[in-house]
């Protein structure tokens, strides 16, 4: 079942969330949800928060940039080493049209449970290494903007104030919310 993705700055966004400490049917249903919610968004990472569940759950298909990688989804993932650095474009399925250069560690090792809740450790880097630290992020409540400068987080905070805007009066019944917004947008532009 494709799930809602929360919009930054939802508040859930900045909550930490909770190890898992049973792997089972109900978990493997989350990340099947998971996979189809950021594959129906064209996303490349998802944590379990941005679809308002606060458990230590990740999935990631970087397949249709690096060919040679896999989906995969990790459970209670953690961070064990880190090597060198490296600045990319993030974006993220919660700031939706925004992307900002970002500094990462260029290779990581990260230890976490798989859907049948074995350990297991992978050391990687390239996009897949920097899209493990962006979704580990989000599981201690850190987005990509908290990792840019305050001038941008804030023209990015007006820009989500207007999608959300706009979004509303695209709902039934809100003609009214619909013309403010679009009056705001003529203003600005
Ligand atoms: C996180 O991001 C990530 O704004 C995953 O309009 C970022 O999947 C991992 C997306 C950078 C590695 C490198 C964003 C799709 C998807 C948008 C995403 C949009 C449509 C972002
Ligand atoms: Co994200």
């Amino acid at each position: 079942m494709v799930r809602e993705i929360l919009v930054w700055p939802h508040p859930v966004l900045k909550e930490k969330a909770q190890p898992v400490h049973v792997v089972d049917d109900s978990t493997r249903a989350l990340i099947a949800d998971m996979f189809e919610s950021m594959h129906a968004a064209d996303g490349i990472g998802l944590a379990a928060p941005q679809i308002g569940v606060l458990q230590q759950v990740i999935v990631l298909d970087t397949t249709p940039r690096e060919p040679e990688s896999k989906a995969i989804a990790m459970i209670n993932p953690e961070i064990v080493e880190s090597d060198g650095e490296i600045v990319y474009k993030e974006g993220c399925l919660s700031v939706p049209g925004e992307a900002e250069d970002v500094e990462r560690s260029a290779k990581v090792t990260v230890k976490y449970l798989d859907e049948q809740g074995q350990p297991q450790t992978l050391t990687t880097d390239g996009l897949l290494a920097i899209a493990i630290q962006h979704e580990t992020d989000h599981l201690k409540g850190v987005l990509f903007v908290d990792h840019i400068s305050v001038l941008k987080r804030e023209l990015i905070r007006k820009r989500m104030k207007k999608l959300k805007n706009s979004i509303e009066a695209d709902k039934p019944g809100a003609a009214k919310s619909k013309k403010r917004s679009t009056e705001s947008a003529t203003r600005s532009s």
